[in-house]
């Protein structure tokens, strides 16, 4: 390559101040049209970081212009050598894991050690594993009749819409955008208004190699700058991960428009713990399925843990001892396991239903690991990780998703009943049975209703497995090639009258 290219800056301090009061649209790092920028905060400590370029409207339209101009350019180029230029952002970012990963632990609050660089890790793999389906965008050739040679070719949509949300932001964008670059589209991305700054320090990087205008980051609120992104006339799909409610808000803006969307919404994922389930894999699969190290921030949390009668006390006794044992303190510190909650409002709302859950008549809250005395974090958003037990299904702690460090263990005794519980809920993105038993295992496979079920095994998000909920967790699915072809292309069918 014969461009200089940006050095990884491991302070992240000084890299968010770099990017501060800028979107990336067109290629450059430029201001809000109205100047205007909102406060970025570390939640470890309380601290303003950065202020992110406000978005609006008028910079909606400045980068879906962008996008429009780069993707009719970039949509003649061959397949594979957008699969090329997309693999190559891989390569780049995987010399930035290490700064991306400081980035986003200083804005979000999740550990850099357990958390973060596996994040960034992945999203360097993500481009390249995209990058090298480019050969996968085929056709096919119908049967219909012998003087009609009838064929189907895959279309780029347009410009393509990305909202995402802030607890695994990196991992999130890459899963929509390597895809849809591969395709042909162009992308707009909204980031999370917690975590603005690594999104756009992924735009800057692989703007580096892509053409200008093909992926633009703004920054901004839902109102104000996610909702006339989706509205645009010129944003043919919108991909979204984030909340029901707003998942319903945006499903709606693009029922107006007739525009394809894929949404993927919350979770409130059972794991079963049969009786002859191996005790000490089962509780560590607890600990990661519960995501303790992002601080229960994460849409498949296994919030809801059924675990059998006759092994329910020495469970919740291992699960307690395990969850006591990790060390919550500074997220940039090495040694630390469990980080700060993203942001005041989700201090709330988890700190709200650890007290619905302490008043409900029956319930026992085991508290786990301990707030850091630190002096430096006093101002932190951290919340000690609450086990539940003596609650039922039908408590509000087991039906609502609360994304915190919050999971409740629900005794049961019959099989055919604890299936039931476990399908008794709005939600379907993923599930989880602990057994020996492998007839009890492929029988639960059969009958969860999730878009991912799990047997002895915890969650895995990589690009090539499909990922996506059922029921409200959402419509249609990211990761894997799958995604790719139905979500990020159309399919075009030619007709070509021989006779
Ligand atoms: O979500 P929102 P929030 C769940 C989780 C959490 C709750 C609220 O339960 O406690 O949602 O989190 C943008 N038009 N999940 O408030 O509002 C917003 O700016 C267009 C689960 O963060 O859904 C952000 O970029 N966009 C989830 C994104 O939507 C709008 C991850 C998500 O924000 C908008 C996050 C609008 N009208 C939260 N309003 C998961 N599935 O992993 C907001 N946004």
């Amino acid at each position: 390559m014969s461009h200089p290219l940006l050095q990884p800056v491991l302070d992240p301090h000084a890299l968010a101040r770099s990017l501060s009061g800028r979107h990336l649209i067109g290629g450059e790092l430029v201001s809000s049209a109205s100047g205007r920028t909102f406060d970025v905060v570390n939640p470890a400590k309380g601290e303003i970081v950065g202020q992110a370029a406000f978005g609006e409207a008028a910079d909606v339209e400045a980068a879906v212009a962008a996008a429009v101009t780069a993707q009719a350019e970039w949509k003649q180029r061959p397949a594979r050598e957008r699969g090329r230029l997309v693999a190559e952002c891989g390569r780049l970012l995987t010399a930035h894991v290490e700064e991306l990963a400081r980035l986003i632990t200083l804005e979000t609050g999740k550990a850099l050690r357990t958390e973060s660089r596996v994040e960034a890790g992945v999203l360097s793999d993500s481009f390249v594993f995209y990058g090298g389906l480019a050969p996968e965008l085929k056709g096919e050739t119908v049967p219909f009749n012998p003087k009609m040679l009838t064929l189907t070719q895959r279309e780029p949509i347009g410009v393509v819409g990305a909202i995402i949300p802030w607890n695994v932001p990196l991992l999130l964008m890459a899963l929509k955008i390597a895809p849809a670059l591969v395709a042909g589209n162009a992308v707009v991305v909204k980031s999370a208004e917690e975590a603005p700054f690594t999104v756009l320090r992924v735009c800057q990087i692989v703007n580096q190699v892509l053409p200008p205008g093909l992926f633009n980051m703004l920054s901004g609120y839902g109102p104000e700058c996610g909702a006339p992104l989706v509205a645009h006339p010129k944003v043919g799909k919108v991909t979204f991960t984030g909340s029901v409610e707003t998942g319903r808000i945006v499903y709606r803006t693009a029922a107006e428009k007739l525009i394809p969307v894929t949404l993927e919404l919350g979770g409130k994922s059972p794991m079963i713990v049969m009786a002859d389930a191996d005790l000490d894999k089962a509780v560590d699969g607890a600990v990661i399925g519960m995501r303790f190290t992002r601080q229960g921030q994460s849409c498949t949390a296994a919030s809801r843990i059924f675990v059998h009668d006759s092994i329910h006390d020495a469970f919740v006794a291992k699960l307690k001892a395990k969850v006591d044992a990790m060390v919550m303190g500074d997220p940039l510190d090495e040694r630390t396991d469990i980080g700060a909650i993203v942001s005041p409002g989700q201090f709330e709302k988890v700190t709200d239903y650890i007290r619905i859950g302490r008043e409900t008549p029956g319930a026992t809250a085991h508290t786990c690991s301990r707030r850091p005395e630190d002096p430096a974090l006093a101002k932190g958003l951290f919340v000690e990780p609450v086990i539940f037990t003596g609650l039922t299904n039908d408590s509000r702690l087991a039906r609502e998703e609360i994304f915190g460090p919050v999971t409740c263990v629900i005794r049961f005794s019959d099989y055919e009943d604890v299936i039931r519980q476990a399908n008794d809920t709005e939600y379907g993105l993923a599930a989880t049975i602990w057994t020996r038993d492998l007839k009890t295992a492929l029988d639960a496979t059969q009958r969860l209703e999730a878009g991912l079920v799990q047997v002895n095994q915890n969650l895995v998000v990589q690009p090539n497995i499909s990922y996506g909920g059922v029921k409200t967790s959402g419509l249609g699915k990211e990761a894997s090639l799958e995604a790719m072809l139905e979500h990020f292309t159309h399919k075009k069918t030619i007709i070509l009258n021989m006779a």
